[in-house]
């Protein structure tokens, strides 16, 4: 097992659309227990593959309290949904920053497991929310591209002063 590395926005690595998985071996098997070995690493309740620049339609979740529950779902398709909610959300790719975003109650999820086996999912509240905003990033798609565009350029102000942070703290550790 390994932890990978999370691609952080705006890295246009996060636009890439994923396709399908198609092979059901022991290497998709490794990269299912790398996912959520970084997930609950993190710790986050969801990963898609694409956050760790891998673009095939593969995505983990846990909303547990126990963290307990391991989800899998491979090649997701949206069946149905139905009625709204509005939650604050977060990204382990747009670190610190939480903002509302409205998502639909109750969905209906068809997907494939680790062995390639079909099975449906009926998911509302909080896992319907970690179900959408993971779709939502095999296709290239952040939960910041919700909010407004003012909000957006706020969103990747803040995000570029903490590197500039990061970057000057470790050029300070260097120098001494
Ligand atoms: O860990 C995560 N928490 C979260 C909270 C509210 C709405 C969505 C999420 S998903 C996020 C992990 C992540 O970035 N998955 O792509
Ligand atoms: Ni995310």
């Amino acid at each position: 097992m390994s932890k990978l590395t999370i691609l952080e926005f705006p890295d246009p690595r996060l636009r890439t659309c994923a396709v399908p998985v198609t092979r059901f071996d022991a290497a998709l098997s490794q990269l299912i227990d790398d996912l959520l070995e970084t997930m609950y690493a993190a710790p986050g309740i969801g990963l898609a593959a694409t956050q760790v620049d891998v673009h095939r339609q593969l995505l983990v979740l846990d909303v547990s309290e126990e963290k307990n529950r391991p989800l899998v779902l491979i090649n997701p398709q949206l069946l149905a949904a139905e009625g709204e909610q509005v939650y604050q959300e977060g990204c382990l790719s747009v670190p610190g920053i939480y903002a509302d975003v409205t998502r639909a109650h109750s969905i209906q999820v068809r997907a494939l497991d680790r062995q390639g086996q079909a099975f449906e999912l009926a998911a509302d509240g909080l896992l319907a929310i970690c179900i959408q905003h993971e779709m939502d990033h095999l296709v290239g798609k952040v939960f910041v591209d919700y909010l407004s565009v003012l909000k957006r350029a706020m969103v990747r102000k803040k995000l570029e002063k903490a590197r500039r942070a990061r970057v000057d703290a470790g050029q300070r550790e260097h120098a001494l």
